[in-house]
């Protein structure tokens, strides 16, 4: 239709391509093609560029020294939270917790939230399709407590079973925390749906946002969610940065995760008292040109035009979907309904290891193995799979040249 016509001509891929500089290099004697975007996305030159003026000109430590570096390093810091705050929707920027990532913020929940909350009987519902990071700080936290981390069920499909959900929400469900699109898979869970349900049996609700925010809008408020998070490397920011939001009287009840500077008020061997949200969750030296880096990655991502990415994103998945269905051999892994920025399958016969080493030689990276979430290989009855993760400057000339790869591939292997 023409009104899909006109959105798409708003998505300049190749003027996109062109501000990734590294994107434009031979890998083994071909054009890279890089299909690794959910492991981590590339960083446009207004990203480098920001890193790279902050050292040159502001850099210094934050909320500390009475000199104008340090006003300028703090003020950019705190600006970037406000980026954040804008990205997600969230009703305030004391809201934003900066961590190194999502694997800090859910060990930050869990630990914190957890283990002044947890009883023995007490459960934790994660979903069978977690990433590692969103299951093992669980177990951490209720082998402490005595509760109990409960897998939700997936279908064969690769899908939420929200049947099964039903079955297991009872009053002894305290925390559901879930992934809001798959890495393994790309499977979209339907977070607001599932939020809704949880909090009907006074369960908090933590969203895994890892694979999702270089993908979707996302909303706070909207959602009602209680914890969120995701890394900034995975929206073309650099690594060492992440976010955490949580709703503020959920932080506010919450003790300390780490202690140090900056998260307290006073200090003393009588008694110590704690800084206010977000601080009390942020000692030490904070990742500075981490989060200018991201903040920079922001003001870029809103520059552009959302729903005609997002229509460049579904079109290109699409078709690697329907190259993938039309290709002799392959099974695809995950077959949801609903999925971004993932194709994960196995060549049958061949070792996904041996699929993406050969592909690397033709200049396509792709990632192979377990994608650390075992559970969802083994209910799927897979050791790995070969997983093709797509960016928003991924093209359908990389779908081509991924499946144009994997005829030699074959050739070399059978
Ligand atoms: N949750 C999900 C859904 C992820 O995809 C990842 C990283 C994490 C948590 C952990 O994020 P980190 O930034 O703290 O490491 N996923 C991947 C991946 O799929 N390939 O490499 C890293």
């Amino acid at each position: 239709g023409g009104a899909i016509g006109s959105v798409l001509m708003s998505f300049d891929v190749q003027a996109i391509r062109a501000q990734f500089p590294i994107l434009a290099q031979q890998i083994n004697g071909n054009p890279l093609v890089y299909l690794d975007n959910g492991a981590t996305t590339q960083k446009p030159d207004a990203v480098i560029d920001a890193i790279s003026n902050f050292y040159r000109h502001d850099n210094s430590n934050v909320h500390r020294g009475a000199h104008t570096l340090s006003d300028r390093a703090t003020s950019a810091f705190e600006q970037a939270r406000v980026a954040v705050q804008g990205l997600l929707n969230a009703g305030s920027s004391d809201e934003i917790i900066w961590t190194k990532g999502t694997t800090e913020s859910v060990n930050l929940v869990a630990f914190s939230w957890g283990q002044a909350n947890l009883k023995p009987g007490d459960r934790v519902l994660v979903s069978a399709m977690e990433h590692h990071a969103n299951i093992v700080p669980w177990q951490l936290v209720c082998a402490k407590t005595g509760a109990e981390v409960v897998p939700i069920p997936v279908t064969d499909a690769g899908e939420l079973d929200l049947e099964a959900l039903d079955g297991l929400l009872d009053e002894r469900v305290k925390f559901v925390s879930i992934v809001h699109v798959s890495n393994a898979l790309g499977t979209v869970n339907p977070v607001a749906e599932i939020i809704a349900r949880a909090h009907r049996v006074g369960a908090l609700v933590m969203v895994d946002g890892a694979q999702a925010v270089a993908h979707f809008d996302l909303d706070m408020q909207a959602l009602d969610c209680d914890f969120y998070t995701f890394s900034g490397h995975k929206l073309f920011g650099p690594t060492g940065i992440g976010a955490l939001y949580g709703k503020m009287a959920l932080l506010e009840a919450m003790p300390p995760f780490m202690g140090g500077g900056e998260m307290i008020e006073t200090v003393s061997f009588e008694q110590t008292t704690f800084n206010r949200v977000p601080y009390k969750f942020e000692p030490g030296t904070p990742n500075i040109a981490g989060a200018v880096g991201l903040a920079a990655a922001i003001t870029w991502f809103n520059g552009l035009d959302r729903a005609a990415m997002m229509a460049h994103e579904q079109a290109v998945l699409d078709y690697a979907v329907e190259c993938a269905h039309n290709y002799p051999g392959l099974t695809l892994i995950g077959q949801a309904d609903q999925r971004a920025g993932v194709l994960s399958f196995v060549l049958d016969g061949s070792h996904p290891h041996d699929v993406g080493t050969l592909l690397d030689q033709q200049g396509v990276a792709v990632r192979t193995g377990s994608h650390c979430a075992m559970p969802i290989m083994s209910r799927l009855g897979v050791s790995g799979t070969v997983r093709a993760s797509f960016a928003l400057y991924n093209t359908r000339e990389d779908v081509d040249a991924l499946f144009a790869a994997l005829d030699k591939v074959k050739l070399f292997l059978f």
